[in-house]
């Protein structure tokens, strides 16, 4: 039978429980399971920090006997290996599980349709593929990390209505509302890692942690900067010990600079050097990857955000427009990027409009959605 209209809703509010976990369970997916029995919801439970407990334990957990003759709706295909605790799939069947209404495969190979099989060896009746496109956004980082070895990144840029970050002469505290500034917050929680460029670094200073009451988030506070130019004195530097503050640097980093940021807990990563003096991005995406990061919002500036759009690996935008106009002599929110024609025009999917007090919040997908399932 296919998943019933109460399913389906069960389904969206598993996806907004998972959402919650994101930023927290890298490098494993957030998957939620809210587990039914005779059309109420008798248990729920997401992954815990860092990846573990999995989703399905913490409900089975709490639904204890409730479980036999149940249905758990599942936000991602249930495990079929054994890790540091059994394949939930088998955890599912051995509680009495009778149905499992879920989303999209889990791209691991260790699982990839291995626990929707043990789950139906077991007698279970399993629906698949039920709200498959929100699971694909939910799970967008593991996807992509699965698929291409290098976080997800989203792209968050806060411009005029003609894409200006600042006046010509760097001003640009505020350009958008307290509304946008607070979702850029939130969006920082849902990520694994924030990443700017060195020019961002040296010229707005940011902390780049997440401030918005009740929430605990610990984003790891990443700067592009191949020349280790990043002053000991500035924020990032000196919270460093505080928040995890990583350095992407090329081979030119001066050691001398290195080791000044280093003594006060700056973390520095070497990445090949790139065109232009800059980091080669795709491998530093890479080397992010390794590390386990899912999840990589990037704040600008225009040239680390031109290099990663011309380079291909911005997966998502996030677009707050203010209803306002600098002009061209402002700076802009992309750098050059070389295109000659309409044919290399850079187009993008819009995902969702949403208006935030007087400004409004645009995501687009890249047209070669990285996280398609
Ligand atoms: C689930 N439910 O809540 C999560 C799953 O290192 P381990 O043993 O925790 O396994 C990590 C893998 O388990 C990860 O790559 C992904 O395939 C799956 N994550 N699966 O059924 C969960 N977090
Ligand atoms: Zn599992």
């Amino acid at each position: 039978m296919p998943a019933t209209p109460f399913e389906q809703a069960t389904m969206r509010a598993a996806l907004g429980l998972a959402r919650r976990g994101l930023g927290r369970v890298a490098p494993n997916p957030s998957v939620a399971c809210i587990i039914l029995k005779d059309g109420r919801v008798v248990a729920r439970g997401r992954t815990g920090e860092g990846g573990r407990p999995h989703g399905e334990a913490v409900a089975l957990a709490q639904a204890g006997s409730e479980a036999r003759g149940a249905t758990a709706v599942v936000t991602l295909e249930p495990c079929a290996h054994h890790g540091k605790t059994p394949p939930c799939a088998d955890a599912l069947a051995t509680a009495g599980i009778a149905r499992v209404v879920s989303t999209i495969r889990d791209p691991d190979p260790r699982v990839a349709g291995q626990g929707f099989d043990r789950l139906r060896a077991a007698g279970i009746e399993v629906v698949e593929g039920v709200e498959a496109a929100a699971a694909v956004e939910l799970n967008l980082g593991f996807l992509t990390r699965a698929r291409l070895g290098r976080p997800a990144v989203t792209l968050k840029l806060a411009t005029t209505l003609d894409g200006r970050i600042a006046t010509r002469t760097g001003e640009s505290r505020w350009i958008t509302g307290e509304a946008a500034r607070r979702e850029a917050h939130a969006m920082r929680a849902e990520s694994d890692a924030v990443l700017v460029g060195s020019g961002t670094a040296a010229e707005d200073n940011p902390e780049l942690t997440c401030r918005i009451e009740g929430v605990s988030a610990r984003p790891v506070r990443i700067v592009a900067d191949s020349g280790a130019r990043l002053s000991p004195a500035s924020r990032l530097a000196r919270t460093a010990g505080d928040h995890p503050t990583w350095l992407l640097v090329g081979p030119a980093a001066s050691e001398e600079r290195l080791k000044a940021l280093q003594s006060v807990g700056v973390r520095a990563i070497s990445v090949a050097a790139g065109p232009n003096g800059g980091l080669d991005l795709a491998d530093a995406l890479r080397t992010l990857g390794g590390e386990g990061l899912t999840r990589l919002l990037v704040e600008g500036g225009g040239r680390l955000a031109a290099g990663l759009l011309s380079a291909r690996l911005v997966d998502r935008l996030a677009w707050f427009h203010a209803p306002a106009v600098l002009g061209s002599e402002a700076r802009p929110a992309v750098a050059e990027l070389g295109v000659e024609s309409l044919a290399e025009l850079l187009r993008f999917r819009q995902l969702s409009a949403r208006r935030l007090g007087d400004d409004r919040l645009t995501l687009l997908a890249a047209p070669e959605a990285a996280g398609k399932p």
